[in-house]
């Protein structure tokens, strides 16, 4: 039925209906009830270390340290040119982590209800995919600018997701300006004025930033009938022992440029922490610690952002977003996702393809550059 649209949560769609071809992404589609959003828990983690090698366990996890001041005149330009070692972006590691992380604790995941549920599969979740590729879903009704492109492969009933990075995103990673270049240092700098590698120690700001390194939750929630599991990279973790476990002790760090007219206040709220709201939410790691910068790269004010606030900030900004339209849409996508993707098969993907101001597309492809699952 070429051309039909897969109408949002309607309730005149009978359940054996064929896929659609299209998902509309128009915010007023997904304006109800916000979904279930199970609380999400810590199943696993992982480390990445300086050469990017995995390591089935917390060595990378970092402790967040107060600054001494509210204004501490950080300086993010501070070992650009000697001290940064930086991850090659053009190499694509697909889902590959997880999938490591999975092998190495497949008996932590067969749950107890796979046998009762109504769709038994071999791993007893829905999805498997990166937090960072469910970001990009949650904030599509309100993207104007970047689209994006999901691979999407069947295998024993679960569906793993992976972005494939699009013609545009390519071209602005291969034409990024000197300036943009350091600017995406400034936000690992912050980190290292910040995090320290055990709860006894302190920063060490004359050390190398590696941007290898990395330390990533496993989490498993439920999104509505989606039972999800995906891994988020985590930049640090409250440093008292009596703080409560994972994901609730995790502190996620950003840098921004300072907010200096009413112009700056109102796109900082209805841009950016669309953004920092959805990817800390995903997981459930409460809080945001963010460094408000200036042009130089000195941090000059230091702010705390309760994730479970964000919504009562944003309220009275006019032409805002709304977290219910977020959820609504990437659980609507999801069940788009189960009912185009039905042949369990490794070798086949599905690309879903979605452009600003249009509807999300898909097309299919057998045993092509777009594989992504390893033998
Ligand atoms: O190869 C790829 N195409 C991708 C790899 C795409 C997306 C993710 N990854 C993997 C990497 O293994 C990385 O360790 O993503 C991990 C992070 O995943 P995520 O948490 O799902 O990603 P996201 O929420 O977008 O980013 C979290 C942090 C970022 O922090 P800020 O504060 O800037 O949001 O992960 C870093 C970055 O520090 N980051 C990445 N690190 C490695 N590879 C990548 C990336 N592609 N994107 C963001
Ligand atoms: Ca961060």
């Amino acid at each position: 039925r070429p051309g039909q649209n897969h109408h949002p949560a309607g309730p005149s769609t009978p359940p054996s209906s064929p896929p659609t071809q299209s998902l509309s992404v128009q915010r007023q589609l997904y304006e109800r009830d916000f979904p279930l959003y199970k609380q999400p828990v810590e199943v696993g983690h992982f480390s990445l270390d300086s050469e990017r090698r995995f390591f089935n366990d917390a060595r990378q996890l970092r402790y967040y340290v107060e600054p001494e001041k509210s204004c501490p005149n950080f300086d993010l330009r501070d070992g650009y040119r000697g001290r940064f070692v930086k991850r090659d972006d053009r190499v694509k590691e697909k889902l590959d982590h997880i999938l490591r992380w999975i092998l190495a604790n497949r008996s932590k995941l067969q749950s107890k209800d796979t046998a009762a549920s109504s769709s038994p599969c071999a791993l007893g979740v829905d999805i498997v995919t990166w937090r960072g590729h469910l970001t990009k879903l949650l904030t599509t009704p309100y993207e104007t600018r970047e689209g994006w492109l999901l691979a999407v492969t069947r295998m024993g009933g679960t569906l793993y997701i992976s972005e494939v990075e699009t013609e545009a995103a390519r071209r602005d990673r291969e034409n990024r300006t000197e300036r943009h270049e350091e600017m995406m240092y400034w936000g690992y700098k912050f980190e290292q004025y910040t995090c320290a590698d055990d709860a006894q120690s302190l920063p060490d700001p004359g050390g190398v930033v590696n941007t290898n390194e990395a330390f990533c939750t496993v989490v498993q929630t439920r999104l509505a009938e989606h039972r999800l599991l995906f891994s988020g990279e985590v930049d640090c973790r409250d440093k008292d022992p009596k703080a409560p476990s994972p994901p609730a002790n995790y502190i996620e760090m950003k840098t921004s440029l300072e907010i200096s007219t009413p112009k700056q206040r109102s796109n900082f709220y209805r841009f950016k922490l669309l953004k920092w709201w959805a990817q800390s939410f995903l997981p459930g790691v409460p809080r945001i610690v963010a460094g408000f910068r200036d042009h130089d790269g000195v941090v000059v004010s230091v702010e705390t952002y309760h994730i479970s606030k964000i919504s009562q900030l944003i309220k009275n900004e006019t032409n805002c977003w709304k977290p219910t339209v977020c959820m609504n849409f990437c659980c609507e996508f999801l069940s788009f996702v189960k009912s185009v993707v039905t042949e369990d098969n490794p070798r086949v993907v599905h690309l879903f393809s979605w452009d600003p101001h249009r509807d999300v597309t898909y097309s299919i492809h057998s045993d092509s550059q777009y594989s992504f699952l390893p033998d």
